[in-house]
């Protein structure tokens, strides 16, 4: 009963279409009829008590005007029951349907459904990553047109927040602990993702692309080949590097690209720096490094020495601990975390910075 109420009072039928001004981007998810439904109901109660109080207001002015000096006060009722019940009721009960029509969207957005596609989303000071089931990581947000998504958010650093406008979605993305958010969009194309959160000096750039992909590709569809792209064709391409478009240097992939975008989207750059020097806390700085694998200088460690090749830089990001540096602590492993090309250009892009 009480649901029937609330899916009844969260139908968008209650707000005509001409009442609709499109304050918002053209909804693209199962969301907007309610968001959009309360919000036009919302701003019209408001607008219509609006224009009411002032008229009556300006209206009482001109007619009970003082016309001349003679003009006396006039004795005015004191009190009015009948009236009192009336203004407190209408507005309760238009409160009533705002808060019911509120949370039955709340409600309906906090509860993903059983069947959603999950996607990890990882925040940080300046940018976003989206990681898919498959291990394929990116920093712009593809889902499947049609389908319930459900993001799991954590923060690398302080508090963020999602917001696409288009999926009528937002949530804090708060460090510590993981916050979720779900949405299905209706059509194919391209939306924008922001921060929502002030997040330091470059919040502003903190944005990026939600790409909903269609189930098929249209032939008369997007120009753009990878818009056009099936959600699982998009995703062997995404988890392909060197298929990459961005990566191509005229026509062909370009390692070096590659492996600069991947120093600063996997994190290398948190702690390696490009330059002979060294990040407080970090690792060793990769000027020298790529020195001394150009010459085949032998690196110095806690125990010993090893020539410093592609195979020593290769275990050095997958088992990070099996040769020790003197002075430096623990790096994390990529075991998992990096696909074979990648590694490879990153080693490319490390070789490169030495010139
Ligand atoms: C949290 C800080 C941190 C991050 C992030 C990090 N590293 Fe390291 N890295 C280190 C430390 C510390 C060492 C030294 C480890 C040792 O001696 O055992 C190191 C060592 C290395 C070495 C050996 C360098 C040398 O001169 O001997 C390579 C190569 C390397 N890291 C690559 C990477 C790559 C590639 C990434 C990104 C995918 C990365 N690291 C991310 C901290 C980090
Ligand atoms: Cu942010």
């Amino acid at each position: 009963m009480t649901t029937t109420l609330l899916t009844l009072l969260a139908n968008d039928e209650l707000v005509p279409k001409w009442a609709n001004w499109n304050m918002f981007p053209e909804s693209n998810s199962t969301f907007g009829p309610a968001v959009d439904g309360a919000f036009n109901f919302i701003m019209w109660v408001c607008i219509f008590f609006f224009v009411l109080v002032c008229g009556l207001m300006v209206y009482f002015m001109v007619v009970y005007r003082r016309r001349t000096p003679n003009d006396k006060m006039m004795s005015s009722p004191t009190h009015n029951t009948p009236l009192e019940i009336f203004w407190t009721v209408v507005p309760s009960f238009l409160l009533v349907i705002m808060f019911a029509r509120g949370f039955a969207g709340f409600v309906d957005m906090r509860t993903p459904p059983a069947d959603c596609y999950d996607i990890k989303v990882i925040a940080k000071k300046w940018s976003w990553t989206f990681q898919y089931p498959d291990g394929t990581s990116t920093n712009e947000l593809h889902v499947p047109v049609d389908t319930n998504v459900r993001l799991t958010m954590r923060s690398d650093d302080v508090l963020h927040s999602l917001y696409i406008p288009t999926m009528r979605v937002k949530m804090d993305v708060v460090p510590g602990r993981y916050t979720y958010l779900w949405f299905k969009a209706l059509k194919p194309g391209q939306q924008h993702l922001f921060c929502t959160e002030y997040c330091g000096r470059e919040h502003s750039m903190m944005i990026t692309k939600c790409v909903v992909h269609p189930t098929q590709p249209d032939p008369n569809g997007n120009e753009d080949a990878l818009l056009n792209m099936d959600f699982p064709q998009w995703l062997v391409y995404a988890s392909d590097i060197t298929r990459n478009k961005n990566f191509m240097t005229d026509g062909k992939f370009d390692p070096v690209k590659a492996g600069a975008e991947l120093y600063k989207t996997k994190g290398c750059s948190a702690c390696h720096s490009l330059t002979d020097q060294r990040i407080a806390n970090g690792g060793p700085p990769w000027l020298p490094l790529s020195h001394a694998l150009k010459t085949g200088e032998e690196i110095q460690l806690q125990d010993g020495s090893v020539k410093a090749d592609d195979n020593y830089v290769r275990e050095s990001i997958l088992a990070p601990n099996a040769k020790r540096r003197t002075g430096y602590g623990n790096m994390p492993s990529y075991q998992g975390q990096m696909k074979d090309p990648e590694i490879d250009a990153i080693i490319a892009f490390i070789k490169s910075l030495d010139k």
